[in-house]
């Protein structure tokens, strides 16, 4: 790994949180490293998805690239899911992914829409009291 400025002011964040009144600049930088990434942005949070393979495949496994980032002041999440369901369907999926830090990044792997339709591909940030639900919609043929 590189001892790039962008990797060490992202692991100082995750260390130090909000008590220490950490420079959060790093929200233009977040997923940097994950070409090809889509954003999805709320008023505290910031993330940055790519999934692999590129184009989903009913039916198949795939996995979930993301980074994850804190805006302002806004406290670094302590833990993130990852699901999808399908709104119009009422149901999820019939697997559930596991998530684990790869990097400066998350790597969520297992998941799979067994039909084809709207999905909508889910991240819940949990930081404490503070709950954020964060998703994206995918359609599949
Ligand atoms: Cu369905």
């Amino acid at each position: 790994m590189s001892n790039s400025p962008r990797l060490i002011a992202c692991v100082a964040t995750v260390l130090c949180g909000i008590a220490l009144g950490c420079p959060l600049a790093l929200a233009q930088n977040c997923g940097a490293d994950l070409a090809g990434a889509q954003r999805i942005e709320s008023p505290d949070y910031l993330v940055a998805f790519r999934t692999r393979p590129a184009k989903i495949a009913v039916g198949e496994h795939f996995s979930v690239e993301f980074a994850l980032c804190a805006r302002g002041s806004a406290r670094v999440p302590e833990a993130v899911a990852v699901d999808a369901r399908m709104p119009e369907h009422h149901h999820g999926m019939n697997y559930k992914p596991t998530v684990k830090k790869v990097a400066d990044h998350y790597r969520a792997d297992g998941l799979m829409f067994h039909m084809p339709g709207r999905w909508e591909l889910g991240f819940d940030l949990d930081a404490g009291e503070k709950k954020e639900h964060l998703a994206h919609s995918i359609s599949v043929k």
